[in-house]
């Protein structure tokens, strides 16, 4: 990852889908719906398949990828309103509003650039409050003659907002996305959608994990004001259920003990939510509620293979409570999940991540959530 300052930036150009709206999720749901009439099983795997793809291109690798009995055209008119009816439902990315907020609020001129087709950016946009009037240009796929990974719809953007293509940040969460920003010359941050895809985005000059890790310092942007004593307040959410056995290492390998929570049940709540690390308050039925630290995610360290909650509880127990209900609400975030070249390391960093929850927590802003109703269970 980058550490020193990239170079001095004047605008951003922001890709759409995965990168603003977390589109992942209902392209999974549609497909899967879709797919069932044609007698076939959607395979989420197969989503880096189409992502950052113009509908059209996307439509024809998935007829010819599962030997669909239609044309790519066809395909296309039967799922469009499959998906039109589901931008309603879209999720913002975390640290979407942020960041646009941010840029709009220091003039930073921003354009968005996308393959999908204008209508469907428009209607996309018109759900989110002064999204819109953020832009100074729009440019969708079904505006320029070759869409990404071709430079054209970077260099059109660039033009319209009147800058020079070397003076524009392109954020990015597809790999068409990151060529296509690079191809024309652009600063290009990815932020990449899909899982454990990092290793793909080497042409890109900095690959975060989610948009709350940007740090528009870098790239001679205004920084952000709103990290309190190394901690990014999030929108509380909450997780609960039974306290599960996990991989068998946090006590043993780390000394850090994590109450593991199933994640059936929860497979929508952890794509909604980045891999990294948080914190908020914790409560077991029957004990009270305790501060704790968390990581979210596949533990580059170990590199599981299934995304996981692993909440440290900041508190010494006399023995395991394996069984109890725990509720956590989740208040803010403090950092990316990363490998490191030792255990000591990893387990020297988690302690850091537990002093810093452990006196966030106290601030009002964070202590207000000790008496979130979701904690005491009667509400969910
Ligand atoms: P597992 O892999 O099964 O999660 P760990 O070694 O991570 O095993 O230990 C976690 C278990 O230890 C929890 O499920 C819980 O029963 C117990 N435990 C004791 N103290 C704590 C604590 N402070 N935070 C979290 N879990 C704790
Ligand atoms: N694992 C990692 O591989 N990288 C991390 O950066 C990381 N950060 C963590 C932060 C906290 C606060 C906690 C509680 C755990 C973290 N872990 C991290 C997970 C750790 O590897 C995990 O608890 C063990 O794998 C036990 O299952
Ligand atoms: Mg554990």
């Amino acid at each position: 990852m980058a550490k020193t300052m990239k170079k001095l930036i004047s605008g951003v150009i922001l890709d759409l889908d995965g990168t603003l709206l977390n589109t992942d999720g209902i392209v999974n749901d549609v497909l899967r719906v879709f797919m069932v009439k044609y007698g076939k099983q959607w395979d989420e795997r197969k989503a880096n398949k189409i992502v950052g793809k113009t509908p059209l291109e996307a439509a024809a690798a998935l007829v010819e990828d599962y030997g669909l009995a239609c044309g790519a055209d066809e395909f296309l008119t039967e799922i469009t309103p499959m998906f039109s009816d589901q931008w309603c439902n879209i999720k913002l990315c975390p640290g979407a509003n942020r960041l646009i907020k941010h840029l709009s609020l220091h003039n930073v001129p921003m354009a968005l650039a996308s393959n999908s087709q204008r209508t469907s950016i428009e209607s996309k946009i018109s759900y989110h409050q002064g999204w819109k009037k953020s832009f100074s240009a729009i440019i969708a796929g079904d505006e320029v003659v070759a869409p990404k990974p071709s430079p054209e719809i970077f260099l059109e953007a660039a033009k319209r907002l009147s800058l020079e293509p070397s003076d524009c940040l392109v954020i990015e969460d597809s790999l068409p996305g990151v060529l296509g920003g690079k191809a024309a010359g652009m600063g290009v941050v990815a932020v990449p959608s899909l899982p454990k895809q990092s290793h793909l985005y080497m042409a890109a000059d900095e690959v975060i994990n989610s948009l709350l890790d940007f740090q528009p310092k870098r790239w001679g942007l205004p920084p952000f004001e709103d990290w309190i004593e190394g901690t990014l307040p999030i929108e509380p959410w909450h997780v609960g259920g039974p306290v599960i056995k996990g991989f068998g290492r946090g006590s043993k390998v780390l000394g850090i003990p994590t109450a593991n929570l199933s994640t059936q049940g929860y497979s929508a709540l952890l794509s909604e939510h980045p891999s990294g690390v948080y914190f908020g308050w914790a409560a077991l039925s029957t004990r009270g509620v305790y501060k704790m630290a968390m990581s979210i995610g596949w533990n580059p360290y170990f590199n599981n293979s299934e995304k996981t909650i692993e909440p440290w509880l900041l508190h010494e127990f006399d023995g395991d409570f394996y069984g109890e209900e725990l509720r956590l609400v989740i208040v803010g975030y403090i950092r990316p999940e990363t490998n490191f070249p030792s255990l000591e390391s990893l387990v020297g960093k988690i302690h850091g991540d537990g002093r810093i929850a452990e006196k966030a927590l106290d601030l009002p802003l964070y202590s207000k959530f000790r008496d979130d109703p979701h904690l005491k269970g009667s509400a969910s």
